[in-house]
């Protein structure tokens, strides 16, 4: 026996347990709308000796040597994200999503200062101010939230808030919304109230990456994301601004929040941004949004109650109440079949956060793997049947059956079997 065995020889069990997950993510309609299948290619430079390496500071100023390679690998995912987003600074060291977001208001706020983002029962993130995070904590955090009747964001009562508390910082992206952001909007309010406008883009990056949604540049500050969802990238952070706040944004990641960065992140952004500024990417980025359309129309067909009555990115959120289930039954009922989604919050959820009135669910995964408009009928079909049938494990085991045999024409990008 080698002895630098494989994984397979290394550890039996871990082996088996990756190969089980990986076979899961071939089986199934993955349908988690901030989860996604990563090429190959980027998982390669996941999985590299760059592991091993330190490289506290930045390109040309480190505190340890050996950055021959290091360096360039970390110059060229900046310059890449640069131009696919058309930014003029790229930090891409953030461990992930709320790093990103706390190393912000790190850079521009004091504790105690106050902050204003979308509250997380409006489809917000938890690192927006929301009370259970650090963010909520630390900062004196005024959420707002969507109208009752449409579920839209309202540009009045942001601006009343904004005016009342001059905040630091305002947020605007969420994790659950289903419609476009108004980033000029968001832009032109914040100005006038002298707050940092920072987009948090992690759920729809790809989609701007590839023209299926409008940009904040020119109109945030900032913009955070993680690199993992619709962007198809590594699990990772990045923060992008302007040159005047790239000191102040640099500071804060390192040495502010963050030690060594993870080279191998660093290196698969890169890739994953290379990808990203093909043409095809322009094609997915338009497929996830009208697989994301088409799946509402079938499922609003089928009497399912969609907040905000549909979508116009990559994401649903429905209001299972109607069908007399609650979220996290639906949710296990779906996952049975073989469609796997995430229970979530509704607006005005009048049930608690673990045991919620609906499920989120989204096609960017699905259309790395190639279905079509044409496909969501089936797909809604299925749904519904799982809905129906919950507790009826012979008859959800049998969808998953059926859904397993469709999914083996549709190549998963990442994924050798
Ligand atoms: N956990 C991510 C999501 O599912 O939307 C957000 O951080």
């Amino acid at each position: 026996m080698s002895n630098d065995p494989s994984l397979a020889i290394a550890d039996p069990e871990m082996f088996a347990l990756i190969q089980g997950e990986t076979q899961r993510q071939f089986d199934k309609l993955r349908m988690i709308p901030s989860e996604n299948y990563a090429s190959r290619a980027v998982q390669e430079a996941m999985g590299s000796p760059l592991n091993n390496k330190y490289s506290e500071g930045y390109p040309r100023k480190r505190y340890y040597e050996g950055q021959q390679f290091v360096d360039p690998i970390e110059e060229l995912a900046q310059s890449r994200i640069r131009s696919l987003f058309g930014v003029e600074h790229a930090n891409v060291q953030p461990y992930s999503g709320s790093p990103a977001n706390l190393a912000v208001l790190f850079a521009f706020c004091k504790a105690g200062e106050k902050i204003m983002g979308l509250g997380l029962p409006a489809g917000g993130h938890l690192t927006h101010g929301w009370s259970v995070s650090i963010t909520g904590a630390y900062f004196d955090s005024k959420a707002y939230g969507v109208r009752r009747d449409d579920h839209r964001i309202d540009m009045d009562e942001v601006r009343k808030l904004a005016e009342e508390h001059k905040p630091k910082v305002i947020f605007c992206g969420g994790t659950a919304y289903p419609r476009l952001w108004d980033f000029a909007a968001f832009g032109e309010l914040a100005r006038s109230v002298g707050a940092i406008l920072v987009a948090d883009i992690a759920h729809i990056s790809g989609l701007i990456a590839g023209g299926a949604h409008p940009s904040p540049v020119g109109h945030a500050d900032v913009i955070t994301s993680t690199t993992h969802k619709t962007l198809r990238g590594p699990r990772g952070g990045m923060i992008m601004t302007r040159k005047e706040l790239a000191p102040a944004i640099d500071k804060a990641v390192f040495p502010g929040l963050q030690g060594g960065p993870h080279v191998s992140q660093m290196a698969a952004l890169a890739v994953a941004a290379k990808e990203a500024s093909d043409p095809s990417f322009k094609r997915y980025a338009a497929q996830v949004v009208a697989n994301a359309k088409a799946l509402a129309k079938a499922l609003g067909d089928r009497g399912y109650s969609l907040v905000s009555g549909g979508t116009d990115n990559h994401l649903l959120l429905i209001d299972l109440t109607n069908k007399n289930i609650t979220g996290k039954l639906g949710a296990k009922a779906l996952d049975a079949a073989g469609i796997e989604l995430n229970y979530n919050s509704v607006p005005f959820d009048p049930r608690k956060p673990f045991d919620p009135s609906g499920v989120r669910l989204g096609t960017p995964a699905i259309t790395s793997r190639g279905l079509k408009e044409a496909d969501m009928e089936r797909v809604a079909t299925w749904f519904d049947d799982a809905v129906q049938s919950a507790g009826a494990d012979a008859k959800l085991a049998s969808i998953a059956t059926e859904v397993q045999r469709f999914l083996k024409d549709y190549p998963a990008p990442g994924i050798a079997l």
